[in-house]
């Protein structure tokens, strides 16, 4: 299919190729590039500057700092990443469910009991997925405590310590394959004793046999999806409900009655063109409240070996509207994404296959609950057409929506206002208020604080899935884009390119303020902690404890011997108290590389194989003698 000159910005007629596409245009689109407009690229549509700025506001000055934190998923490299934004300039990244040895995430034992292992101690897995991450919440706008990021390949949930920005907990999802929408509760803490977000929930995409144990191979009708519900305190899964189709994105509402997720397999198909059966799919709104009254009644099952309750959600099960756990509400055909309004009152489905945006109003889902509402799609309160392959929607907290085309490669911005009146029969309004090119192919877009009660309309990330030509080449595989927009303005402005490292997905741009981290931990929140007075070495039969203190340019013991055949336990805490001052820890031909951050502890356990002098050195340039900081582990015969 042939690229076509971006349709102007006031467009609300849109040609007749943004029509629902055609089944022989999905089957191009199943099997081939040739809708997604590889053909070539583009010129910039826009040659505006940045409209507030002589100076460009991505150019942060030597010196100076950046305004907002992002925090973005990065994919199937399995980790997270921390950027300054507007600069777009790396800070951080966090591994996950990836192994790094730059900090010795999958290395040191700490790290290894939150990613999990075999009985032999090694990782349970060193691969991972993550699409989506959110900040926790309170009164309606991040509180700095935690992150949430889901694994699709192995359906686990992965929380990150704010303040440190290192992940703390992983927990796996029962019954679940396919995890891929998360969404934490926005809603105010209910519990005073805990005080904070209690809930993520959790959608999964594939369904399986449930349980997944061999049975139901031959007759995947049998099989079925089950949404999570997760104590983000406790990191355990309080509860889960099974639904017919699948799930893919999420959002939750702001009073924290309603959880929603996108359904692209309404049909419960096994194969592409089952998928693609059926005009319309649907987002499938949980009505939190009653699904935990059911849990509490005990109106649940189990299901294989897991304890967790599951009650039903399924259609059948949910036909009176007043008692329903569930409401399913007919959108676009295979959509993508769903996005809650900052002024609390819609949820915005992204078509994918249709050329459409679909608002649900949240207030009228409750009226169908109920039983005032005649039919679940009467809470759909507009549908413009907006262009082909909308994904994901972000907002400015001035009643526009943004939304990511990708067989566009734009980013379309309209009014839910004017979409509203034009659904209710206003043929005058027009919705679209401007079209950006993005280079190229945009799956997520998000803007500054967006999915918070303080979205304040500045910046907008298009995280883009090709970037062609708009960097030097490496090879076959090129960098992904991230573009920023300015979107203060009435016409969005390009303002940067900046390269990532696939595969970036979802993230969410937060206010500096509202992230408080600390440098320098406290020793004693380490029960393991290495001190002048339990220092040294300890044997017990094969079993070597070394306890060993670092400060700079030196660890505490010069050798340290064992003999082959040794279990060590290394444990090694940095007593350096000066802020930036990490020591590393490195054993050649043993396998062991970590940092240690200022009053950090972390231990390492590795088995003593041959004979022979090995230098433990420190890996991170601590010191003017950081070359020196050396001991000598001697391994005996
Ligand atoms: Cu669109 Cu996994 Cu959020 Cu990626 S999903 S783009
Ligand atoms: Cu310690 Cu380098
Ligand atoms: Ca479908």
């Amino acid at each position: 299919m042939k690229r076509t000159k971006p349709a102007p910005t006031d467009a609300i007629t849109v040609p007749s190729r943004r029509d629902f596409l055609g089944k022989s245009a999905l089957a191009g689109m199943a099997t081939a590039g040739a809708v997604i407009g590889l053909s070539g690229c583009k010129e910039d549509s826009k040659a505006a500057k940045p409209a507030a700025a002589a100076a460009d506001p991505t150019h942060i000055a030597p010196g100076q700092l950046d305004t907002y934190y992002a925090f973005i998923s990065a994919g199937h490299a399995g980790e997270v990443r921390v950027l300054g934004l507007p600069s777009g300039r790396t800070l951080k990244r966090i591994p996950v469910f990836n192994t790094d040895c730059m900090v010795g995430w999958g290395t040191t034992n700490e790290s290894k009991a939150v990613m999990g292992t075999k009985p032999d101690g090694s990782l349970q897995y060193t691969t991972g997925d993550t699409h989506h991450v959110h900040g926790s919440y309170k009164d309606g706008t991040y509180d700095s405590r935690w992150l949430f990021v889901n694994d699709k390949i192995h359906s686990r949930l992965a929380r990150i310590r704010m303040d440190t920005m290192e992940c703390d907990k992983i927990t796996p999802l029962p019954n679940v394959m396919g995890f891929h929408g998360i969404f934490p509760d926005k809603r105010d803490p209910v519990d005073a004793a805990i005080n904070y977000t209690t809930r993520v929930f959790c959608g999964a995409e594939f369904h399986i046999p449930l349980p997944n144990d061999g049975r139901d191979l031959d007759d995947p009708s049998k099989w079925g999806c089950l949404f999570s519900c997760v104590d983000a305190a406790t990191m355990e899964v309080r509860w889960q409900c099974r639904i017919d189709g699948n799930m893919e994105l999420m959002a939750t509402s702001y009073d924290g009655k309603l959880a929603a997720a996108t359904q692209y397999n309404t049909e419960n198909a096994a194969d592409l063109a089952g998928m693609m059966a059926a005009e319309r799919d649907a987002c499938v709104f949980f009505h939190i409240e009653r699904i935990e009254a059911a849990i509490k009644a005990g109106k649940t099952t189990t299901i294989g070996s897991s304890k967790v309750p599951v009650v039903d959600g399924r259609v059948a099960a949910n036909g009176d509207p007043k008692t329903a756990l569930t409401c399913y509400v007919p959108v676009g055909k295979n959509p993508h994404g769903v996005n809650a309004s900052p002024d609390g009152k819609y949820f915005v489905c992204a078509g994918k296959l249709s050329p459409t945006a679909t608002v649900i109003e949240l207030a009228k889902v409750m009226q169908w609950f109920a039983g005032d509402l005649k039919t679940q799609r009467d809470s759909v309160v507009a549908e413009p057409e907006i262009g082909l392959g909308p994904l994901h929607t972000a907002f400015d907290g001035r009643g526009n929506a943004y939304t990511s085309l990708f067989l566009d490669s734009q980013v379309v911005k309209w009014s839910v206002d004017l979409a509203i009146a034009q659904f209710k029969g206003d043929k005058t309004v027009k919705p679209i208020l401007d079209r950006h090119d993005v280079h190229y192919q945009p799956g997520h877009g998000y803007s500054s604080m967006g999915e918070t009660k303080e979205a304040d309309g500045k910046y907008f990330n298009s995280g883009n899935k090709f970037s062609k030509d708009r960097f030097l080449p490496v090879g076959p595989l090129h960098p992904e884009t991230e573009q920023i927009l300015d979107i203060s303005g009435d016409k969005m402005v390009l303002l940067a390119d900046h390269t990532a490292y696939p595969e970036p997905h979802d993230g969410c741009i937060v206010r500096r303020d509202r992230v408080k981290t600390r440098q320098v931990a406290t020793m004693t929140d380490f029960p393991n902690a290495v001190t002048a007075e339990n220092a040294g070495i300890e044997r017990k039969g094969n079993k070597v404890s070394v306890r060993l203190m670092s400060q700079a340019p030196a660890f505490s013991m010069p050798v340290i011997k064992v003999k082959v055949g040794d279990e060590v336990t290394l444990t090694l805490t940095n007593h350096d108290k000066v802020e930036d001052l990490t020591h590393g820890c490195a054993i050649p031909f043993h396998n062991i590389n970590f940092i240690v951050n200022p009053q950090e502890t972390r231990s390492v356990t590795f088995k003593t194989e041959h004979a022979g002098a090995y230098w433990i050195y420190c890996t991170h340039f601590c010191h003017a003698l950081h070359l020196e900081m050396r001991s000598r582990l001697l391994v005996e015969a």
